[in-house]
């Protein structure tokens, strides 16, 4: 996808109605702080159009982001942010669960781990739900930049081995600082939203 537009469309909080964009959706889940927002930048080339933060919980509303009239990222507020009242973490999940249910437009579920550690009981948690609801999640393992090169292979297979990931399944490590991995994520996106390049005229030139 040649990115041409973006612009943060629609913003929905705990007690919002739940849009029907009518085209092609692919979300981002993930605990707190483990760089949805800094992802979505990074895939839209945009320094600060979703907002990052070294504060955890920063996220806290679903946010869809237009991409060039085709197609949305839909940011989700992350879990496991210890500060966030247990009353309001159960709020989100519902709101999280109704998205993933009534979403018509809903291609595929992108799930984040840090590429640094083991996936926490929260983040198994969320891949079985996803997977409960009826989608099978893409890893992505966030930081790639992080950590020594001899050892992502090692920890790619924790992430897979911690997660019991289904066989098959996809897992891309990607980082916002070097962009490695932007490219594999955005030819998956392509594939999974049906999108095809304007094909190529063949009039003659004047
Ligand atoms: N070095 C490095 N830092 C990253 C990377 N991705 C995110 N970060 C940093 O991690 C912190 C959290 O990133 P965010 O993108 O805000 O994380 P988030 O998942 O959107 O967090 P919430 O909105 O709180 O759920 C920020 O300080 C980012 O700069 C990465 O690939 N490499
Ligand atoms: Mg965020």
């Amino acid at each position: 996808m040649v990115i041409k537009n973006v612009s943060l469309d629609i913003v929905c909080g705990i007690t919002s109605k739940l849009p029907d964009t009518g085209r092609p959706e692919i979300a981002f889940a993930g605990k707190s702080n483990v760089g949805k927002s800094s992802l979505i930048n990074g895939l839209l080339n945009r320094k600060a159009l979703a907002r990052t933060s070294s504060q955890p919980g920063k996220t806290q509303t679903i946010n869809f982001y237009n991409v060039n009239d085709f197609m949305y990222l839909v940011d989700l507020p992350g879990y496991g942010y210890a500060k966030v009242p247990e009353t309001e973490k159960a709020k989100w999940g519902k709101m999280i669960e109704r998205y993933l249910h009534t979403s018509q437009d809903l291609k595929a579920v992108f799930l984040l781990i840090d590429i640094r550690h083991d996936p926490s009981a929260n983040d198994k948690l969320m891949y079985d739900w996803i997977v409960n609801n009826g989608y099978n999640p893409i890893i992505i393992a966030t930081k790639l930049d992080k950590l020594k090169r001899s050892q992502v292979q090692k920890n790619m297979k924790a992430i897979k081995d911690g997660l019991k990931l289904r066989p098959g399944s996809r897992i891309i490590p990607f980082s916002a600082e070097t962009k490695q991995g932007r490219d594999e994520i955005w030819a998956l996106m392509d594939e999974l939203t049906g999108y095809t390049l304007p094909a190529a005229t063949d009039e003659p030139k004047a």
